[in-house]
């Protein structure tokens, strides 16, 4: 399972910046609040949707191209992944290189859990060592695995619902935590034609729609909303000039609301942008990986040049000739 950086369980947080969100003049709510329980399962089935490719095209790249990576990394490594991994990719990623331990890392104990069970029925010989933590800051492993090699695994494009510079930031935040010697891989959805891109976020069943509009369910089930979640339709086009993908909640008609007491007012056509997934082409993550004190090594895309997993060592200030 595959989430944003930070999921957000505090009632308190989720109200101030829904307020704050909502005053100002582009009306926005944090994308983290998507993951409540209800979310999360609708996540889930976005990830096997037809239209959504980026899921299963990751886990082909993956099964080809592993023995690459393993050659490159080589055996014996702690494998930590940002995100607790209960999909098919982390147990894949974790025979491919022979993994030492596994350190999954997330905010939410509950998820963590449940990796972790399910981890232990496929790779009942590995160590595993859970850290509940906000992987957006550095942090310090777990003593179980001081002195091994570190291999970061950061897959699903999950890095691209961040803006550039905070991407950069995230970065830099694993550099920090695995240390020297350290390598990464990471999956990026790449970029492409719009059509392509835009059914992925606006499939036919309307499991994308569903999973927006869950925002506006979650405001009226946790603060005391009064949204006619009727009056808004999900919108989700591709920016090109920022290369992104863009999912809103419009206003289908003139509205009003309010959220934890405080009125809000929308006119028809006026949105709530809810998230942000950058697409990056493979010079784009060349040049994000270098500014965040990254080596990109290697990468590879599906023949349809839909996604690509990156190999990248940290910079640990090697003096090339
Ligand atoms: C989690 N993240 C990488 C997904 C994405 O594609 O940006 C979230 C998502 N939003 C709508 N569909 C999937």
């Amino acid at each position: 399972m595959l989430h944003l950086a930070v999921r957000d369980d505090d009632d308190g947080d989720f109200g101030e910046a829904v307020l704050a969100g909502l005053a100002q003049p582009q009306k926005t709510i944090p994308a983290r609040f998507f993951y409540d329980t209800i979310g999360s399962e609708l996540f889930e089935k976005i990830t096997a949707l037809p239209e959504y490719y980026p899921t299963r095209t990751e886990v082909g790249i993956l099964t080809a191209n592993g023995a690459a990576v393993a050659a490159a990394v080589g055996p014996g490594r702690a494998v930590i992944e940002f995100g607790s991994g209960s999909s098919a990719k982390t147990p894949l990623l974790l025979r491919t290189v022979a993994a030492s331990a596994y350190v999954p890392i997330d905010i939410s104990a509950e998820f963590l859990d449940m990796a972790a069970a399910d981890l232990a029925r496929k790779l009942p010989e590995l160590p595993v060592f859970p850290l509940a933590a906000d992987f957006t800051r550095p942090l310090k492993l777990p003593a179980g695995i001081v002195g091994r090699p570190k291999l970061g695994f950061f897959p699903g494009s999950t890095l691209g619902n961040l803006a550039p510079a905070a991407a950069i930031d995230l970065l830099r935040a694993f550099s920090d935590t695995l240390g020297e010697g350290s390598w990464l891989v990471i999956g990026l959805d790449l970029r492409k034609d719009s059509a392509t891109l835009e059914a992925a976020y606006n499939d036919a069943a309307g499991v994308t729609a569903a999973f927006n509009l869950n925002l506006l369910h979650r405001i009226n089930r946790e603060l005391d909303g009064t949204i006619d979640v009727a009056d808004f339709a999900h919108w989700a086009p591709f920016n090109a000039d920022l290369g992104r993908i863009e999912m809103h909640l419009r206003a289908v008609r003139d509205t009003s609301f309010t959220v934890l007491g405080t009125p809000i007012m929308m006119a028809a056509g006026e949105t709530i942008h809810t998230e942000n997934s950058y697409k990056w082409t493979l010079d784009e993550a060349r040049l994000l990986a270098r500014a965040a004190g990254w080596d990109p090594v290697d990468a590879w895309t599906d023949d349809a040049a839909r996604f690509a997993l990156h190999l990248w060592r940290r910079d640990d200030g090697a003096i090339e000739p």
